[in-house]
């Protein structure tokens, strides 16, 4: 037994007893500072915490189980519970927190995605960071504390997979599960957690981080927002930040594609993305299906237009390639909205996105959409219509006029104050010390990659370059989509924030690598923005080394 171990145990022994004392610390060999708790695990269970405790407005919150877990990450106290609305009628905010015994002294919230509705606290759900190498252990299994909560809305299907409740926006029909789904069930979430790692440890962690994307990134850009002094480190990936403009966008294209003849099959999808490959791959210097050279892929989709009166699978009709153009093409507003936001920007279909499995099976719309046969854009597009803007469970998607928001458009503007994280000013985080990792695949259908270039063009309004580059990167990755893609992207996004934290020194040279299988873990350098990575010309294609950041 080590001295560690011997520590530990002793605490273990007499932990209800020794509540309140504070945390014992000591460096394992060579190591970081290590707590161990001064509770048992299981004297957490029952723990309340009155509303008084929490910042926002709540019930009050509580700790139902607490159990000691031995598994591949190790050693830690598994913390469920729940914060109790305001509002009876309103669903708790479910969490897991997880307490390692042997405690690095820092913690991970975790994001969550779609419309949220479950626990992604560290070991269901998110276990790592959205880009994390596969291979590297947990951030529990580092002696993290993790936790997240499904921000305060949940349904019990019993025979329907999981899938299908985050898929359901109807929580959106109470005021305050809406809050807490925007931004509220973040912060008190977070609170919680710190409350049950003071009675655990004894201590507040030293350092709090942040992991998200898609949903879970919309929510990294709002707690650097709105509570930049609760964080330390955060990571925002591939950002719904611009949420309404984004739904706005998913209707817009469900009624290009809706529209009679709009609809690409299988086939044509995958003909445009053929197409869009052969003629743009090779501009970074090496063909590899992957575009890394995005801004010199100027693909034209009338190259693949049918003759006149022809139609054949090897080609696109008009009404095809108005489907083509508007996925390829900004929504906007008519009235700007939050913070000036008016737009959402296309999709890189005509750049290496490839639509194909975006779609949907049918050629034609449910109504309401039926979740197995649409179009995922068709989906989200119709929940958040009925559910956040109209409140009418019968209303239309497809008539919808995403310019003018018709009889709906004053109310537009409240929904962005709610939903969009998109205040651009991150001085306050800046000034506390944080650290920003933004990032981005270039073939993400799910959310446009240009949605995060217009953000951090935003943050260059309001910052300078040298105040920006003190604290926040930013990379876009070629081949890589909405978590998955061709070039299915990891490097240790926790690891390089702690390192920049520790060391002051902004990170340089990092490589990414391609979690696919088959993929003989090929690398490429991590590029800031606008940099991507051009082939040099000659060395091992698996190797970043074989690769140079260029901005022409
Ligand atoms: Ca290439």
């Amino acid at each position: 037994m080590t001295y560690l171990q011997s520590i530990t145990l002793l605490m273990l022994l007499v932990g209800g007893s020794i509540d309140g004392l504070l945390a014992k610390e000591s460096t394992s060999r060579g190591g970081p500072q290590i707590i161990v708790p001064t509770a048992s695990c299981k004297s957490l269970k029952g723990m309340t915490l009155p509303a008084a405790s929490l910042s926002l407005p709540t019930s009050g919150a509580y700790v139902k189980s607490a159990k000691l877990v031995r598994d591949h990450r190790g050693e830690y106290c598994k913390v469920l519970g729940g914060v109790r609305p305001v509002d009876r009628s309103a669903h708790d905010i479910r969490f897991e927190v997880n307490l390692p015994t042997e405690w690095n002294h820092k913690a991970v919230q975790f994001g969550g995605g779609v419309f949220d509705g479950w626990l992604g606290g560290g070991t269901s759900g998110l276990k790592r960071a959205p880009v994390s190498v596969k291979s590297e252990p947990e951030p529990l299994a580092r002696g993290f504390a993790t936790f997240g909560g499904d921000s305060g809305h949940h349904k019990h299907y019993i025979l329907l997979p999981d899938a299908l409740n985050v898929l359901n926006a109807s929580f959106a029909r109470n005021a305050e599960e809406r809050r807490n789904f925007a931004q509220d069930g973040l912060k008190k979430t977070r609170d919680a957690a710190m409350s049950i790692m003071d009675r655990w440890y004894g201590v507040r962690p030293s350092r709090m981080f942040f992991l998200g994307g898609s949903t879970g990134g919309r929510e990294a850009f709002f707690v650097l927002q709105r509570w930049p002094e609760d964080y330390d480190g955060v990571l925002g990936a591939y950002a719904a930040w611009d949420q309404v403009e984004l739904d706005l966008q998913y209707i817009r294209v469900s009624q290009a594609m809706y529209t009679k003849g709009g609809f690409l099959s299988k086939s044509k999808t995958r003909l445009l993305a053929r197409s869009v490959m052969k003629a743009c791959d090779a501009l970074d210097g090496l063909r590899d299906g992957i575009i890394g050279n995005i801004a010199a892929c100027h693909f034209d989709p009338e190259t693949l237009r049918c003759p006149p009166g022809g139609s054949s699978k090897h080609c696109l009709t008009s009404q095809q390639l108005r489907t083509v153009q508007t996925f390829a093409t900004e929504q906007r507003s008519a009235q700007p909205l939050w913070n000036g936001v008016q737009t959402m920007p296309g999709f890189n279909v005509l750049a290496g996105a490839d639509l194909t499995g975006s779609m949907g099976l049918l050629h034609h719309p449910e109504h309401p959409p039926n979740f197995f046969l649409n179009s995922f854009f068709y989906l989200i597009g119709d929940q958040v219509l009925r559910f956040f803007l109209t409140g009418d469970d019968h209303f239309d998607a497809l008539i919808f006029d995403t310019t003018t928001g018709g009889k709906y458009a004053a109310d537009l503007l409240p929904q962005s104050q709610a939903l969009d994280a998109s205040d651009a000013d991150l001085t306050r985080f800046a000034r506390h010390g944080g650290k920003f990792l933004m990032l981005h695949g270039t073939t993400d259908t799910t959310i446009p990659t240009d949605a995060s270039v217009m953000y951090y063009k935003m943050v260059q309004e309001k910052m300078t370059q040298e105040e920006i580059d003190r604290f926040m990167r930013f990379y876009l990755i070629p081949g890589f989509g909405h978590g998955r893609g061709t070039f299915n992207a990891g490097f240790d996004a926790l690891g390089v924030l702690d390192r920049w934290l520790d060391t002051g020194i902004a990170p340089t040279g990092l490589s990414v690598v391609d979690n696919n299988k088959g993929s003989g873990e090929r690398a490429r350098p991590l590029c800031a923005y606008p940099g991507w990575p051009k082939y040099r010309g000659r060395g091992d294609v698996n190797s970043p080394n074989s690769f140079e950041c260029v901005a022409d």
